[in-house]
């Protein structure tokens, strides 16, 4: 039997830098060679890939042409059902290192030794909409890491909030039909701004801390490689003596956690659908490889009650202030796919899928996961032997008697397909309980048979509070803003008042804001209450706010791969940017040029300087910053032309940097910055906007200026953008 006869080390691992490779190694059997002829699926070279069979030049097309019908049944069979939850998506392939050992706490090959380096598959996604929508729009990312160890597959199966609505995983199909479009007319996509999804959260109340993180600025990552990730359920680690503790996973990005502005947000889903796929792709393909730590809480078993929360229940998290985050290990994405469909579409993920030291908890979101990620894939991918595409093939030997079905690939061997046997090579596998393999934790059960939820799990605002009393100001007001906006868009009253007297459940200042502005009454908590649903056994926190839990903790100060816009037009004076250019790029930016169209600008001494973009195909929402160079032409010649000037108010309201040289300094009047006249033009002080003359620009000040505050992300306490008209 080949699962007897393994070879690799004891828990599975290979030492081996090769570790890493042997994904890709294995992918490159099932790469097509390019073969530089066309041939029917049989092999047999195709004479005219231009013209069917036809009796005679201008007569019927032949039924007996084989080639044009192989050619077009396989066309009308190209789609497979997109994914129920999370279809659209982005991949890449990587590798795992951890820096420690952790048999301590568990017996995964993955995670013994930092010599061990594991090959990866990353998966990320939106929960709501279709496979074609936009990238951009505000949902809870999926954050879906399949590592290829020697012990098997394990799958971490995670999103970029770390609660999730639901408590029990009955109510998930009730969600997502609230959630994703409404039945009757196929409306809205991607978004949860509309009548059914309102309905069902405010009749849920469960679903309040998860909200908060949905309305928050999470919600709408500036890149997939600038938001954490979390396994959300609490699993268990058990080390080889068998001693289990509780874990909870994260991933913490190296580039720090940022957002877009909701505004460009909204703009870019329409402007670059594919602006997260895209900036993922370009980062990994110029070698800019993006990483993620991976950390965990470890809560001894036994101690959980001290938590003060239900550590099953997954509408909690565990506050790092509490708990802090060990970090283990790095994934680093260094590959992209070859093929769309062949990898990031085909690739089947399941938090069942576990490697011995690492095992579930009774979280019953959990449970019911476990059911429905290989039933899902039973009509995805069209059947039982998924596991043996190249994408979702382990890179260890695997053996079973599970035989037949649709599209089997494998070709087994001999007259036996059962267990136990003689006949097969003699051997008789027979280990019934014994101590080799996957080991359930064997925990201690003796439960009355239930339907129904825990009163440890009824709380549901403490944590919501801890969310919103953890924000800074400019946070909090986006919170308000993107409540404003997706309950602006509920038809039926009622539905806000409900939203609004169960926000006065976590905040009576934040139902208050959001009220205001949607013509509903003041929040009334009592009325919250009296309605069916409601479960409030409310526990005090165990503290008042975690600094964990605010974005600007997790800001990073790097500016690699941010995009910075040089703005020019005839005239441009290049002796005013370029060396703030070029220490730009040494800091890892990208600098591209945009003027109104393709081709050159002529410099102010008559050169011609190449434009990369114009303001219409890369408007300021693809930008992170904005450099306007110096020049007396130019910047009159900007100043006249609504796009450029567009640009500038739209970076500007955007919260970025802008930082305007010499003459360039005109195109900020338009923003009602500037007092005085030519010569005499004055920038007032505001945040992240920086001025600089010629000298400044010598002595290399205003490039440190510059890289600081870009490394800054945004100036999200920008005053008075809301007065700005773009
Ligand atoms: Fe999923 N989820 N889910 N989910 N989920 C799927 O599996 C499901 C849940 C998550 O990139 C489906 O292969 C149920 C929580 C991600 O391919 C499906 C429940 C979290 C992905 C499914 C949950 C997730 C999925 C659809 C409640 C955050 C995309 C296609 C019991 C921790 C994986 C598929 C990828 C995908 C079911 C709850 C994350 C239908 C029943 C909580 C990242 O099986």
């Amino acid at each position: 039997m080949i699962s007897m006869k393994r070879r690799c080390a004891p828990n599975g691992a290979t030492k081996s830098n090769e570790n890493g490779k042997s994904k890709e190694q294995q992918l490159d059997a099932f790469t097509d060679p390019n073969v530089p002829l066309l041939t029917t699926d049989q092999g047999l070279p195709i004479p005219d890939n231009h013209n069917s069979l036809k009796a005679g030049p201008r007569g019927p097309t032949l039924l007996e042409d084989f080639i044009l019908r192989e050619k077009i049944t396989h066309f009308d069979h190209e789609r497979i059902p997109e994914r129920v939850v999370n279809a659209r998506g982005s991949g890449a392939h990587g590798v795992f290192k951890p820096y420690k050992s952790m048999v301590q706490y568990t017996s995964a090959g993955f995670l013994q030794d930092p010599a061990i380096e594991t090959p990866v598959f990353v998966r990320f996604s939106a929960l709501t909409g279709q496979a074609g929508s936009a990238d951009t729009v505000r949902d809870v990312r999926g954050f879906a890491v399949k590592f290829y160890t020697q012990q098997g597959n394990y799958d971490l199966v995670g999103s970029n909030v770390p609660v999730f609505y639901i408590q029990d995983a009955i109510k998930f199909p009730d969600l997502i039909h609230a959630l994703k479009a409404e039945p009757h007319n196929g409306m809205p996509q991607a978004t949860s701004a509309h009548d059914t999804f309102w309905d069902f959260a405010t009749l849920m109340p469960e679903a309040t801390h998860m909200l908060m993180w949905t309305m928050s600025d999470r919600a709408i990552p500036r890149s997939l490689r600038m938001m954490e990730g979390f396994g959300v359920h609490a699993f268990r680690f058990v080390n080889a003596q068998g001693v289990s503790h509780f874990v909870k996973f994260h991933w913490k990005p190296k580039l720090g956690v940022h957002s877009l502005a909701w505004d460009e947000a909204q703009k870019l889903a329409g402007k670059d659908p594919d602006f997260h796929r895209r900036d993922l792709w370009e980062a990994i393909d110029s070698g800019n490889f993006p990483e993620w730590e991976l950390g965990v809480q470890i809560v001894d078993e036994g101690k959980e009650s001290e938590l003060g929360i239900d550590i099953l229940d997954p509408t909690k998290l565990i506050p790092e202030s509490q708990v802090p985050v060990q970090l283990i290990g790095k994934l680093t994405l260094n590959r992209n796919p070859n093929n769309f469909f062949a990898e990031t579409e085909q690739v089947a993920f399941h938090p069942g899928h576990l490697v011995p030291g690492i095992d579930f908890s009774n979280d019953p979101l959990l449970q019911g996961r476990l059911f429905s990620y290989t039933d899902t894939q039973l009509s995805r991918l069209g059947g039982s032997n998924f596991h043996e595409l190249p994408i979702n093939r382990g890179v260890c030997p695997m053996h079973n008697f599970q035989r037949d079905g649709v599209h089997r690939m494998t070709i087994p061997n001999g007259r036996v397909a059962y267990e136990p046997n003689t006949l097969a090579n003699g051997t008789e596998f027979r280990m019934d309980g014994a101590a080799q393999g996957f080991q359930s934790y064997p925990e201690q059960i003796d439960p009355p048979k239930v339907r129904g939820r825990c009163p440890s799990f009824d709380d549901h605002f403490s944590q919501a509070t801890l969310f919103w009393n953890s924000q800074t100001k400019a946070e909090k007001d986006h919170i308000v803003a993107a409540f404003r906006f997706e309950l602006s868009k509920v038809e039926v009253p009622e539905i806000r008042q409900r939203m609004v007297d169960n926000l006065a459940h976590v905040d009576i200042k934040l139902a208050t804001r959001v009220s205001l502005s949607l013509g509903a009454g003041p929040p009334d908590v009592k009325a919250a209450a009296g309605r069916l649903g409601f479960r409030n056994h409310r526990v005090a926190n165990k503290v008042e706010s975690d600094r964990a839990l605010s974005m600007t903790s997790k800001a990073g100060a790097t500016i690699k791969t941010r995009k910075v816009a040089v703005l020019v037009a005839d005239g441009i004076e290049p002796a005013t940017f370029k060396q703030i250019v070029s220490d730009l790029t040494r800091a890892g930016a990208v600098c591209k040029v945009v003027g109104l169209h393709l081709g050159t600008v002529s410099t102010a001494s008559g050169k011609q300087l190449p434009v990369d973009h114009t303001f219409c195909n890369m408007p300021s929402i693809m930008f992170d910053a904005v450099l306007i160079p110096g020049g007396a032409q130019s910047a009159a010649a900007m100043c006249a032309m609504g796009s450029a000037v567009h640009f500038v108010m739209e970076a500007y309201k955007h919260c970025k940097t802008i930082c305007a040289l010499n003459e360039g300094v005109q195109l900020l009047a338009s923003l009602g910055l500037t007092a005085g006249k030519n010569t005499d033009l004055v920038v007032l002080p505001v945040a992240g906007v920086l001025v600089a003359d010629a000298r400044r620009v010598l002595d290399g000040q205003i490039s440190l200026d510059f890289i600081a505050a870009i490394a800054q992300h945004r100036h999200w306490d920008r005053t008075g953008v809301d007065a700005v008209a773009a």
